[in-house]
């Protein structure tokens, strides 16, 4: 028998309007960051020296590309697919006033943060490291952003306690456990970053404390800055497991697995965060390592997820008749325009086999050092979160505007070109990044606009065909976008269609419906997250407080660079 879950819902015009707004305003800051983005490359490769939008200032054009790609955006996609996917499968109403309240809670502190990177008084890039300091109403808008998303998550639980009672024994919908496990591991992350910014950022910006301690703003950064790539990634994990085998022709192959998945994301993401440390002082190596193996324990969900994932394709592949060992490969709709989503996902997942690859690089020490702080990092989590998470998100977004606007995807062959021609991209552009890397090419360091100047004190000949390689990837990557735009905006401005009274979202029916009865609550399991954070990282805090790092003055960008950090670099 069909689930309940899988049926549509109606849903009314305020819900509607509401996700709307959730939807469209996001994708206009998300083009703003992707024009960044592109810009970024010009510059590196000496191509465009001057931005006519955000003036010669390197670090003010990255700020805008990743605080409204990689915050902005993806929190603004992940409150509305929870708003979408939760009421949908419980079969429950939304409370309107709190889910307005969060919206505009979101789209004030959205507003606010990207006014002041416009005004160049935040270049202080997405990880807002101090000592580079930004005006208070950045620090203030972000925590808005965050506040707001909490209220989403917060209006969601007791809709979730109600369906509990009102269905004893059922087993919680896969979509709305994917959306819980997204936003447990948000706000257990997001309390850190909350330390940080008022008792630290905020003080220090409002002039109230002369100084800051580096070191200790960085290790609560990485609390949350580890457990939020999971952020990013679990809503697009949320569209594989529930959407992308119906999209195959098949059913999800083991109910079961994806809720492993789930629950083993809520022990990991958190304790893991030393990784992005690994070369910093103060932290005692031992942790380090155990951090280190908390990051491999991490990998293992979306292990499971790649064995899971490729059973429900293998699965649709034989629904529709394919033969032999691998004749399901050859049977699915990678380019078919009615069935346009699939191929967001599913680049989106050839491109992660690379992602992941390179995380477990990263993750191991001694290869570590060799990449840290070089463009390997961007060429890595372009093949992360600006790829298996942006073309899910994308495709998830045309998918929430059809239905809930009642359109009909316009231009479908641009909606079925764009998440390919981001895939030759985004494998181009990471190519010459990590190529680079390997041969020294930092990241993000503020030596000038240029790394092609041959008069530079750190130019190196061998990175430029590297450089250009990564020139030629992201302006396909950005012509990419432009078309998803055109057919997005194709979309949002042609007829309603009147007949579309209900939404109807493609949620895949499971395969093996185990009982898996250890998997039911998510009580032991956030439990058990908290004892590992304990242990993980009450050592690491230990160690950062009681080192005699004393507390630093802001740097600027604009501030020369010191004579002594050229010559380091250039030996
Ligand atoms: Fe990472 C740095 C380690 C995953 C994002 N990462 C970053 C940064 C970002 C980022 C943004 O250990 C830079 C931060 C900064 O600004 O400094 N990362 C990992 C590891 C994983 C990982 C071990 N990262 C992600 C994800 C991200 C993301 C996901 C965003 C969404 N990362 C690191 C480390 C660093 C780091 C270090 C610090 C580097 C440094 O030194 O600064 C793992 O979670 C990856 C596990 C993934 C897999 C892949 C599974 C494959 C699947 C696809 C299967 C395909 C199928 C298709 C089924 C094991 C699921 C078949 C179909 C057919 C038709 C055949």
């Amino acid at each position: 028998m069909k689930s309940n879950a899988l049926a549509p819902f109606s849903f009314d015009r305020n819900e509607r309007i509401m996700m709307g707004i959730l939807i469209i305003l996001p994708m206009i800051m998300l083009f703003m960051g992707v024009y960044g983005g592109l810009m970024q490359t010009l510059f590196r490769a000496g191509i465009v020296q001057n931005d006519p939008f955000m003036g010669p200032d390197y670090y003010k054009g990255l700020t805008l590309h990743g605080v409204m790609n990689a915050i902005v955006f993806t929190t603004f996609f992940a409150v509305a697919l929870g708003n979408a996917l939760i009421p949908y499968a419980l079969k429950l109403k939304l409370n309107l006033t709190w889910a307005w309240v969060s919206t505009g809670l979101m789209l004030a502190g959205s507003v606010m943060a990207a006014a002041t990177i416009f005004a160049g008084e935040a270049s202080v890039l997405y990880t807002f490291y101090p000592p580079l300091k930004a005006s208070p109403f950045f620090y203030i808008g972000l925590v808005l952003l965050v506040i707001g998303s909490w209220v989403a998550f917060f209006n969601w639980i007791p809709m979730y306690m109600r369906w509990r009672k009102e269905n004893p024994g059922e087993k919680t919908p896969i979509a709305v456990l994917g959306m819980f496990t997204t936003f447990i591991v948000w706000f257990i992350a997001t309390l850190s970053v909350a330390v940080e910014i008022l008792f630290m950022l905020l003080p220090w910006s409002l002039g109230w404390v002369d100084g800051v301690n580096v070191m200790l703003a960085r290790t609560l950064f990485w609390f949350f800055g580890h457990p939020l790539v999971y952020f990013w990634l679990l809503p697009a994990y949320t569209m594989y497991y529930t959407m992308l085998p119906k999209l195959a022709g098949g059913k999800l192959y083991s109910d079961m697995a994806a809720r492993l998945v789930f629950m083993l994301f809520i022990i990991f993401s958190i304790p893991v965060g030393t990784h992005h440390q690994y070369m910093d002082p103060a932290i005692g190596s031992d942790w380090k390592l155990l951090h280190a193996f908390f990051t491999f324990c991490v990998a293992l969900p979306s292990l499971i997820t790649a064995f899971t994932l490729a059973a429900s394709l293998e699965h649709g592949g034989r629904e529709k008749g394919a033969r032999g060992l691998f004749g399901w490969i050859t049977k699915q709709p990678y380019f078919s325009r009615e069935n346009w989503l699939y191929s967001y996902l599913i680049t989106g997942l050839f491109i992660f086999v690379f992602g992941g690859i390179s995380g477990i690089v990263n993750a191991s020490y001694q290869m570590n050092i060799a990449v840290h702080n070089t463009a390997w990092v961007p060429g890595h989590f372009h093949l992360t979160v600006a790829g298996p998470v942006l073309l899910a998100f994308l495709g998830g977004s045309l998918l929430l505007v059809q239905q809930f606007l009642r359109k009909e995807v316009k231009l479908k062959s641009f909606a079925v070109a764009a998440p390919w021609m981001y895939f030759f991209g985004v494998f181009i552009f990471s190519w010459g990044m990590m190529r680079g890397g390997l041969l020294g090419l930092p990241r993000r360091t503020n030596t000038g606009a240029t790394y092609a100047n041959p008069n530079s004190a750190i130019y190196q000949p061998e990175w430029m065909p590297f450089i250009d390689m990564s020139v030629i990837g992201g302006v396909i990557m950005f012509l990419a976008v432009v078309v998803f735009i055109i057919s997005f905006f194709a979309t949002v401005f042609s007829k309603t269609v009147p007949e579309m009274e209900e939404v109807e979202l493609p949620l895949s029916e499971p395969y093996h419906d185990e009982p898996a009865l250890w998997l039911r609550n998510l009580r032991p399991w956030i439990v058990t997250a908290v004892v590992l954070i304990v242990v993980s990282y009450t050592p690491v805090i230990y160690d950062v407080v009681r080192s005699t790092y004393g507390t630093s003055a802001p740097y600027s960008p604009d501030s020369p660079i010191p004579e002594r950090i050229i010559d380091s670099i250039s030996e």
